[in-house]
């Protein structure tokens, strides 16, 4: 079980109330919680999870361990530290909560200044889509803002569980595509007969065009 590749570390960011902890209770074991407590200072979730990077390979197995930080405004002195150690950023919004909207902006800064490289690895959220009644941000202007940071877009819901797995799992394919060895069996290039061969190879497919070391 713990035979995992690679550690991918992530942090939930977002205004108090947006819905990280929820989110992450979802994205750990599926339940939904209306009187979850509020999240003091930090908290910490580590699930193994296997990806598929190409079809002609094998599901790679990745530990990915997410920090759900606390939004509110005393906590964020004890939170700075931990910018640091995160490589990818889930940044949640809620779609009825035009402050939350507005303050992407602010946690996108607090990163730049300690983490800049994390902002490479994002993806926008914005939850409680099930409110749409209430909405204040459109779908379009959240992937606009997400666009304008080469950030993956999407909209969820915790309390209908619904596209929570799919983003996340959008975000870890990349970084690991990023950081994990590609898959030896791209099979792009088919050698022609004029190839030379590679010495060092001692076994041949089936086929006998791949040379499996
Ligand atoms: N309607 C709705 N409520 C949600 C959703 N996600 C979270 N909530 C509620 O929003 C409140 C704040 O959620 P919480 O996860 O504690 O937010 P956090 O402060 O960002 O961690 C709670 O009452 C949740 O039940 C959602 O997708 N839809
Ligand atoms: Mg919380």
């Amino acid at each position: 079980m713990n035979n995992y590749e690679t550690v991918i570390k992530l942090l939930f960011l977002g205004n108090a109330g947006v819905g990280k902890s929820s989110l992450l209770a979802r994205w750990q074991n599926e339940s939904f919680n209306t009187s979850i407590p509020s999240t003091i200072g930090i908290d910490f979730n580590s699930k193994i999870v296997d990806i598929t990077m190409a079809s002609c390979d094998k599901p790679r197995r990745v530990k990915v361990n997410i920090w759900d930080t606390a939004g509110q405004e005393r906590f964020r002195s004890i939170v700075y530290s931990y910018y640091r150690s995160g490589q990818g950023l889930i940044l949640v919004y809620a779609i009825n909560d035009i402050c939350s909207f507005l303050n992407l902006s602010y946690w996108i800064g607090c990163i730049e200044k300690t983490n800049p490289e994390a902002l490479n690895n994002m993806i926008i959220v914005g939850n409680k889509a099930d409110k749409y009644l209430h909405r204040v941000i459109s779908y379009e202007k959240g992937k606009e803002f997400a666009d304008s940071h080469n950030a993956f877009f999407v909209e969820t819901s915790a309390m209908e569980n619904d596209k929570i797995k799919e983003g996340i799992l959008l975000l870890i394919t990349k970084m690991a595509k990023d950081i994990l060895p590609q898959p030896i069996c791209d099979n792009t290039h088919i050698p022609t007969e004029s190839d030379t061969v590679d010495v060092n190879c001692s076994f041949f497919d089936t086929h006998g065009v791949r040379c499996i070391i």
